[in-house]
Order: C-alpha cells, then sequence, then structure tokens
C-alpha cells in the first residue's frame, strides 16, 4: 500500500488565522442508535464533509462528561453558544458531532484549507459500556489531525489509569487487515493525530527542583516509567509506554479556572467573555492560538486528506464497527482511494467533453488533434483528483480513457457524416452557380451582339459589359431580366444607348 511508506513527518504548516465567531450548528456526526445498536453517520454530515474541496483538519475534544469540552469548543468557535454545555450531571453530547460550518484556515504560503471541529460524548458516560467508550474513543482518535484530550486538575495515577483507553484502543484499531487483533502501537503511531493534553481548573505552579518548566515537561515526567516491581507497575508503566508510542507528537496546556463563583462556573455559557477570570481569558487566547497553530491538515501517511475522502473514512470506519470488525485503516483507505478515483474518473471525463470543440471542421487530422488536446486536459484533472495505490489510479485512468474514446469515435463518425453532406450540398450549389453563370454569359453575349451599330459601339459597351459580366459572376441568383435592365442602365449612363 504505497501511502503507508511515505515519510510521516512533514513540513507543518502554521495557520496565519484563527477562528472569528462562526456561523453555524452543531451536526451529528457519528451517532448510536440504541434501537438497532449499531452507528450511523447521518447524510447531513456526510454532505457538508463532501463539500469541502481541498485539504481538511479535524480538532476532536474528548475526555470524561462534565468537564468543559463543548465550553471550550464553544471558544475556539468565537460564541457563546454552539456545541450544547449542560448545566446538569447528565452528559449531554451523544456520539460524535461536528460544527456545520468548516472553519477556514490559511497556511503561510497562502493555501486554504479548513478545520473541523468535533465535540465527543464523555467517555466515561453514566450509561455506556466500556467497548461503547474505546470506540468513539477511537473513531475520533482515527478523524483527528489534532485530539485534544480534556481533563479537570492535573496529570496524576487516576488519570493516567483512565487514559488505560489508549492502550484498549490499540486493540480496537488495525493499520492492516490480515493482522490478527491490533497493530503494534509504533505502526499505528504513523496514523494518530497530534496529541495535546488540556488540563482545566489547573492550580499548581509548574516548577521542578526550583525551576519553572512548561506544560509539555510537566507531561513528559507524568509519562517517566514509575520506578517499582509488580503488576500494578508494569500496567501503569504500560500505559505510559502506550501513549508515548501511540503519540509521538503531544503537547499538554494548563487552564485556570474560568471563575471563582461556583454558580456561575455552573453556567458560563451564558457568563459574557469580560467577566471571565482575566488570567483564564489570557490562557485560552494562547491555547486558541496554539490548537489553531497545531491543527493541520489530516494526513494519512503522504495523503492528504480532502473533505470527500474524510467522509469515507468515517463511513468505512463505521461500518467496520458495525459488522464487528476492527476498523483497519489500510481497508478503509482502499474504499476511499476507489471512490476518490471513481469521482476523478467522472470529472475527468466531464473536463474532456468541456474542453473539446465540437464546432472543429470533419478533417481527420484536426479531429485527432482536438481529441488529443481534449484527452489532455482531462487526463490532468484525473492526476489532480484521484489518489491510492497505481493499481486504482490506472483501472480507473483507463475507464475514463476508454469513455472519452467512444465518446470521440461517435463524434468523429457523426462529424465526417455531417461534413461528406456539407460538401455535397457546397458541390451542388457550386454546380448550380455554374450553370447560372453559364446561361447568364449567354444572355449577355447575346444582348451585345444584338445592340444596334454593336461595332461603332462596342469601345463605349466596354465598360457596362464588364460591369454585367462581374455581376453574373459573383451571384448566381442574378436573372437574365435583371442582367437585360442592368446592362441597359448601365449602357445608357456611358451614352451607349
Ligand atoms: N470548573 C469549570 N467548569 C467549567 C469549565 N468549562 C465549562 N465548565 C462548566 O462545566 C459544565 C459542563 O460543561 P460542558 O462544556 O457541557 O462539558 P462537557 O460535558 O465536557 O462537554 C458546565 O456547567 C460549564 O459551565 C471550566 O473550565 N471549569
Ligand atoms: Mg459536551
Amino acid at each position: 500500500m504505497s501511502f503507508f511508506f511515505g515519510s510521516k513527518k512533514q513540513k507543518p504548516l502554521e495557520p496565519v488565522s484563527s477562528s472569528a465567531a462562526s456561523p453555524g450548528a452543531p451536526l451529528e456526526l457519528v451517532r448510536y442508535s440504541t434501537a438497532t445498536g449499531k452507528f450511523e453517520v447521518p447524510n447531513e454530515a456526510l454532505e457538508v464533509l463532501r463539500s469541502i474541496n481541498g485539504p481538511v483538519g479535524v480538532v476532536s475534544v474528548c475526555g470524561r462528561a462534565r468537564q468543559g469540552k463543548s465550553f471550550i469548543l464553544n471558544q475556539l468557535l468565537g460564541q457563546s453558544t454552539g456545541f450544547t454545555v449542560g448545566p446538569t450531571h447528565r452528559p449531554c453530547t451523544k456520539g460524535l458531532w461536528m460544527w456545520s460550518t468548516p472553519v477556514e484556515q490559511r497556511a503561510p504560503d497562502g493555501s486554504k484549507y479548513h478545520l473541523v471541529l468535533l465535540d465527543t460524548e464523555g467517555i466515561d458516560a453514566y450509561d455506556q459500556t466500556g467497548q461503547y467508550s474505546t470506540q468513539i474513543f477511537s473513531l475520533a482518535v482515527l478523524l483527528s489531525s489534532l485530539f485534544v484530550y480534556n481533563q479537570m486538575g492535573g496529570i496524576d495515577e487516576a488519570a493516567l489509569d483512565r487514559l488505560s483507553l489508549v492502550t484498549e484502543m490499540t486493540k480496537h484499531i488495525r493499520v492492516r487487515a490480515g493482522s490478527a487483533g491490533g497493530s503494534s502501537e509504533d505502526e499505528l503511531s504513523n496514523f494518530t493525530p497530534s496529541f495535546m493534553w488540556l488540563l482545566r481548573d489547573f492550580y499548581l505552579t509548574l516548577e521542578e527542583e526550583g525551576r519553572t518548566i512548561t506544560p509539555k515537561e510537566y507531561l513528559e515526567t507524568a509519562l517517566q516509567p514509575i520506578r517499582g516491581q509488580g503488576r500494578s507497575v508494569e500496567a501503569k508503566n504500560a500505559i505510559r509506554e502506550s501513549i508515548k508510542a501511540l503519540f509521538p507528537n503531544r503537547d499538554c496546556f494548563a487552564l485556570k479556572r474560568p471563575m471563582s463563583d461556583e454558580n456561575q462556573l455552573s453556567r458560563l455559557e451564558t457568563v459574557p467573555p469580560s467577566q471571565l477570570r482575566p488570567e483564564f481569558r489570557e490562557g485560552l487566547e494562547r491555547l486558541t492560538k496554539l490548537i489553531f497553530a497545531r491543527a493541520q491538515p489530516k494526513r494519512l501517511g503522504p495523503q492528504i486528506i480532502s473533505g470527500p475522502m474524510l467522509a469515507g473514512l468515517a463511513s468505512a470506519y463505521v461500518e467496520a464497527i458495525n459488522n464487528g470488525a476492527v476498523p483497519t485503516i489500510s481497508t478503509a483507505w482502499q474504499g476511499v482511494a476507489e471512490a476518490e478515483s471513481r469521482r476523478a474518473a467522472d470529472a475527468a471525463e466531464q473536463a474532456y467533453r468541456d474542453a473539446f470543440n465540437r464546432d472543429i471542421s470533419a478533417d481527420e487530422g484536426q479531429l485527432d488533434a482536438e481529441h488529443a488536446r481534449a484527452l489532455a486536459v482531462a487526463q490532468s484533472v484525473f492526476n489532480d483528483k484521484a489518489v491510492g495505490e497505481d493499481s486504482v489510479r490506472v483501472a480507473n485512468a483507463k475507464r475514463f480513457h476508454e469513455r472519452c474514446q467512444r465518446d470521440f469515435e461517435a463524434f468523429r463518425k457523426e462529424r465526417l457524416a455531417s461534413g461528406e453532406l456539407e460538401c455535397q450540398k457546397l458541390i451542388n450549389a457550386a454546380q448550380a452557380h455554374l450553370t447560372q453563370v453559364t446561361i447568364l454569359q449567354g444572355a449577355a453575349w447575346m444582348l451585345l451582339t444584338s445592340a444596334p451599330d454593336w461595332a461603332a459601339k462596342r469601345n463605349g459597351l466596354y465598360r457596362p459589359i464588364k460591369f454585367c459580366w462581374a455581376k453574373c459572376n459573383a451571384d448566381s441568383s442574378y436573372t437574365i431580366a435583371a442582367l437585360v435592365r442592368s446592362f441597359i442602365r448601365s449602357a445608357q449612363s456611358s451614352q451607349c444607348l
């Protein structure tokens, strides 16, 4: 599979803009039907994703319920109401939700890309089984380019233990079909998003041995293996290793408590931003910049993912889970590549039709040249859009070439036939013209030679003769009567008659 072995390290895109208030609404991307026990990807969300042409990044915020995930996403969107923020203990986000209007970003090179923001159901919501949480978590990881893991407070043993879901997840995702169980963390890490551990209501001073440390250093310290022996220590270290192996590109950010007043904390979405603590506002501003800078377009290996590809991946992963299978990245990608290459072939065929000049003359050489020109236009459209392995591309390129060739053959046949007809009509018209001219010339000659004193007036009649001669050569609709009239008029004006 060609995309698997490309280098993962790419020059990061640094967006130059962050979001202003973004109009739109929350839209269900992955819904769980309790009636069927299956996940669904509603069409409305798929259509929004399919409409995003070009690279797309995905920021998902995951973590326990009621810890301000939706609130922080709304802050990223620059609005107080957006994703539902709930004041009660009951979780209000089920499944995966996306913001209906992807946020437009611009890379330093001027190219545009879009960011999709994903809100996820709390992974420990009271009515879930462990497997369900892992599936939600896995889907968010598989679909994002930046995975924000949100939690209250610092990174302690309990917090790390909660992320044992990551180890679970590796059993629920496979890179390649055929490998029994899950894939190794190292192998999976080629496809995992950037990871940001977001700490909320963080009040600790980040210091180590008298030195101020960054949140990233704090995270790395927490991920150091702990000393000791026994199963419990091994399990704790296994979680640390899993996180490190799966998320080689990781960071941490600590946000202060937004307000001191407990009552207002539970309804933050109604509090005007100016009333939030200045240290929280300052942190929020830095966090927003950091998230938008880190949320690069999603990639699978060297392949940059577009909106339609993301829609295809979401459907493929959900379908695999519904079939009781482990979502397999290569299989999902293969399906997407096939669908995309088919779309590319259709687009190329349309481009051929649009480019082909049907007013071309019925000349074999010119027809062939026009076919080659339109085919080159179509090929470049295909090259731009087709993705995936060579075999998939070649098969679809062949399909559109054959269809264009068929189109061309039909057009050539029709054009040559109509060309022949046109030629016949021209020949007939020319023949009719010649006959008429011959008749007129004969009539003109008779007219002249029957004029009185023809020989005497020959010189004076020269101009009218020339005039009438030219007229009947040029215009086959010229009648003998008109010829006579124009000869007489011309001769009278030169006073020959
Ligand atoms: N203490 C505290 N509460 C917050 C914070 N952000 C939001 N909340 C409150 O936490 C509750 C749950 O917020 P919500 O965004 O719905 O949490 P979610 O379930 O994780 O999406 C709401 O009452 C918010 O007002 C925060 O940074 N700190
Ligand atoms: Mg929520």
